[in-house]
């Protein structure tokens, strides 16, 4: 349930590849400290937080609890809450380097894991199949999203949930989406779901095994055991149901899988792979496409899918179904999409990817995503000012300078996207422009 857009756009830009309409945030859910998308950050400057203005916000902020109908008790607990200055410095760092789909994957779905998840897979098999029934959402997902979310439940965040909620609603950077979720976790405290101490999750307030946000709580949290509390940091029949509830809600089908790694014939046309472009699997079929070992596509009447190259034409190929579209809305990362339905099929059996990182991929740093932006400006490919993030723009116009130079149109910013670039700005004798990264000038 996390969302890694802040700080984060070169993430979300990146992450999300070629042909991905969406580095836009997800309105749902903000990051998480569990499983940042970056190598490295880059150190945030040390945050002060003005005592008496705190203070004097929180008094507000009581009132309008009080306002909305939230208990005296919860209100006056709310007095003691500290802000967490850490918690603004990780809502303000930035990523100094991309992550590629490799480390990504690497890191998402390692032998631990699977072997792990493959012992909860057995440990709760009855439960899950019973939630199976009822919700409809197969039991090697759901110990996918737990084991990406907190690694089975072993790292909730281990942060006051309202004490950095308050933290983040008093910054001024996204105060309304914080103090909307404060609210939202005011009431589940007030309801009883939790008791103060334990309502723990990370610095972002995504709460408990599945790392829930206090809206996502209030709208799709389901109380299993019928004793009054749905507890998703304590009761895996809670934390089951709710996960399948909302997963459910959202579109999930119980008779799919999330998609496939698939081969693409020679000569595929990359505006075809777009996560907005959906085409029946029996057109997709007519287009060449195979599955990843060569075989024939399985064909199912009615099913749609679209196709996505997250490390563009040099990684693997997925042709993916309506539930990882489902699991977009959870994350709106196509890597954590693709890592969730990866592990699923591992947790099953299945084989590691067909595809192999190719040598030299590497993540690029921001500065020379910076690079990029200024050279494709150069090039008469306009993206602005560069700002050393990758989003739709960038890509649109990498793929519009791809196809100026005759190579494959992925759109896809990498090392060698920024070698040719820089190969044929010389050839044109193109300049760019001097960047807020201070890019290196080559002609001195
Ligand atoms: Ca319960």
């Amino acid at each position: 349930m996390v969302q890694r857009v802040v700080g984060a756009a070169l993430v979300a830009a990146i992450v999300l590849g070629s042909g991905v309409a969406g580095a836009q945030p997800n309105t749902q859910f903000p990051p998480s400290t569990q499983f940042p998308q970056v190598s490295q950050q880059a150190q945030a400057a040390p945050v002060e937080i003005d005592a008496a203005a705190f203070q004097a916000w929180l008094a507000e902020v009581q009132a309008e609890a009080l306002a909305k109908g939230i208990g005296a008790a919860t209100v006056d607990a709310l007095g003691s809450v500290k802000p967490i200055p850490k918690v603004i410095e990780y809502d303000r760092r930035q990523p100094e380097f991309s992550q590629t789909f490799w480390t990504y994957i690497d890191r998402a779905v390692n032998q631990q894991r699977i072997t792990q998840g493959q012992e909860m897979l057995r440990r709760h098999g009855p439960l899950l199949a019973e939630i199976e029934r009822d919700y409809g959402v197969q039991p090697r997902f759901l110990v996918a999203f737990w084991g990406l979310e907190t690694n089975f439940g072993a790292n909730f965040g281990g942060f006051s949930v309202i004490d950095a909620l308050a933290t983040l609603a008093f910054d001024e950077r996204r105060a309304a989406f914080f103090r909307s979720e404060l609210f939202d976790a005011l009431a589940i405290l007030d309801a009883g779901h939790i008791a103060p101490d334990r309502m723990v999750g990370s610095w972002a307030g995504a709460m408990g095994h599945l790392q829930f946000m206090p809206s996502t709580f209030r709208a799709h949290a389901v109380d299993r055991t019928g004793d009054g509390r749905a507890d998703i940091w304590g009761s895996l029949p809670d934390v089951f149901a709710s996960a399948a509830n909302y997963l459910s809600a959202e579109g999930w089908k119980g008779d799919q899988t999330w998609g496939r790694e698939i081969r693409l014939p020679a000569g595929f046309d990359l505006d075809q792979a777009a996560m907005n472009v959906r085409k029946p699997l029996a057109e997709w079929a007519a287009l060449g496409l195979r599955k990843a070992d060569g075989g024939p596509l399985p064909v199912v009447e009615g099913m749609e899918a679209s196709v996505v190259l997250p490390a563009g034409v040099r990684g693997p190929a997925f042709l993916v179904y309506e539930n990882f579209h489902v699991t977009m809305k959870w994350n709106r990362s196509i890597l954590y999409a693709a890592a969730v339905g990866h592990l699923a099929d591992r947790l099953a059996g299945l084989p590691p990817l067909d595809a192999k990182a190719p040598p030299g991929a590497r993540p690029l740093s921001r500065v020379e995503v910076e690079e990029i932006q200024a050279l494709l400006n150069a090039l008469g490919h306009d993206v602005g000012e560069p700002d050393g993030m990758a989003g739709p723009v960038t890509r649109a116009a990498l793929r519009a300078f791809q196809k100026s130079v005759g190579i494959p149109a992925d759109g896809h910013a990498d090392p060698l996207a920024l070698e040719r670039l820089r190969a044929v700005a010389a050839e044109r004798g193109a300049v760019p422009a001097r960047t807020n990264g201070a890019l290196p000038s080559r002609d001195g």
